[in-house]
C-alpha cells in the first residue's frame, strides 16, 4: 500500500535512507547495511537505482537555490545508489542520530558519517527529516507493492 497517512508519535515508523554513491563506488553498502541493522533498523524495501538529472534534482529540490546545488547533482548521479526504507520506533529521528551530522567533521563517534564520510558533500547516506518527507521519499522510490509486509 502506498504510505499516506502521516506517521506520528514514537511508534513504528519508516524513513528513506540512501547510500549514497560514494559508498556505492567504495564498496561500503554492505558495512553500512550491517550497522543499520545492528542499530535495530528492520529492511522493509531496497534496491540499487542509478539516478537521473532529473530525478536527483526532484529529490533534492528544496536545496535548489543554495550555492552547493549542482554540485550535489553531480554526485547523486555519478554512480548507483541503494536506496531502502528502513522501519523501527522513531525510525526517522534515530536513522538521523545514526548517520551523524552533514559534515562528517562535526559528527558524533560511532556516526555513519564519522566512520565513513570524506567530506560534508560525500557523506555516504541521506535520511528523511521528517515525517512528513519520510512519506514524499519514500513513495519517490517505491510503489505501493514494493512496501508490503
Ligand atoms: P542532510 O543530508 O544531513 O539532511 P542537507 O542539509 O539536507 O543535509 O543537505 C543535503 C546534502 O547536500 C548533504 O547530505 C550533502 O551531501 C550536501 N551538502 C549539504 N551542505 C553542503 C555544503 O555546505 N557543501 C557541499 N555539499 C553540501
Ligand atoms: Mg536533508
Amino acid at each position: 500500500m502506498i504510505v499516506t497517512h502521516l506517521q506520528e508519535g514514537k511508534g513504528m515508523e519508516r524513513t528513506l535512507a540512501i547510500l549514497k554513491p560514494d559508498c556505492y563506488k567504495r564498496k561500503l553498502t554492505g558495512a553500512v547495511l550491517e550497522k543499520i541493522e545492528k542499530a535495530g533498523f528492520t529492511l522493509v524495501a531496497a534496491k540499487i537505482v542509478k539516478m537521473t538529472k532529473p530525478m536527483a534534482e526532484s529529490f533534492y529540490e528544496v536545496h535548489r537555490d543554495k550555492n552547493f546545488f549542482p554540485a550535489l547533482v553531480e554526485f547523486m548521479t555519478e554512480n548507483r545508489c541503494l536506496v531502502a526504507v528502513i522501519e523501527k520506533e522513531n525510525a526517522i529521528e534515530d536513522y538521523r542520530k545514526l548517520m551523524g551530522s552533514t559534515d562528517p567533521a562535526k559528527a558524533d563517534s560511532g556516526t555513519i558519517r564519522k566512520e565513513y564520510a570524506e567530506s560534508i558533500q560525500r557523506n555516504i547516506v541521506h535520511g528523511s527529516d521528517s515525517p512528513e518527507n519520510a512519506i514524499r521519499e519514500i513513495n519517490f522510490f517505491f510503489s505501493g507493492s514494493e512496501l508490503l509486509g
